[in-house]
């Protein structure tokens, strides 16, 4: 079974809730606090690695964690989130 390396970049407020979400149905993740190169803001980037039939699932859990919202200073709307899906050559725990 092929496997997947999800990369969902989401807005910091929903990422506790993302991760709540993620753990609680057993999908390993892990969370970078980065930063959006356009607004310059804090955001979330979480990984995800998954086998390939998981995928819809984890990305409908993301979705239903997050909010887009139009920031409120300069009006420009920010997605729920930005996901996207990456192939795994390898992955091995040490
Ligand atoms: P930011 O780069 O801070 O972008 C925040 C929002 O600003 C974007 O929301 C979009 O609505 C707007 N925006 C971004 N670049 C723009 C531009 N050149 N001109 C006008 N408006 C612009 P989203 O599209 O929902 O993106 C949310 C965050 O997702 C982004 O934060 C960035 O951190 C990430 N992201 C989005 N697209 C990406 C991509 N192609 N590659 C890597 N990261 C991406």
């Amino acid at each position: 079974m092929a496997r997947k390396l999800i990369m969902a970049i989401v807005q910091d407020q929903d990422a506790g809730r993302v991760i709540d979400a993620l753990v609680s149905r057993h999908h390993g993740a892990t969370r970078i606090n980065t930063h959006g190169g356009f607004l310059r803001r804090g955001n979330a980037t979480i990984l995800v690695g998954v086998e390939e039939e998981d995928v819809d699932l984890v990305i409908e859990t993301i979705d239903q964690s997050c909010v887009a919202r139009t920031e409120t200073d300069n009006g420009v709307a920010v997605g729920a989130g930005t996901v996207f899906v990456l192939g795994v050559n390898d992955f091995v725990r040490l």
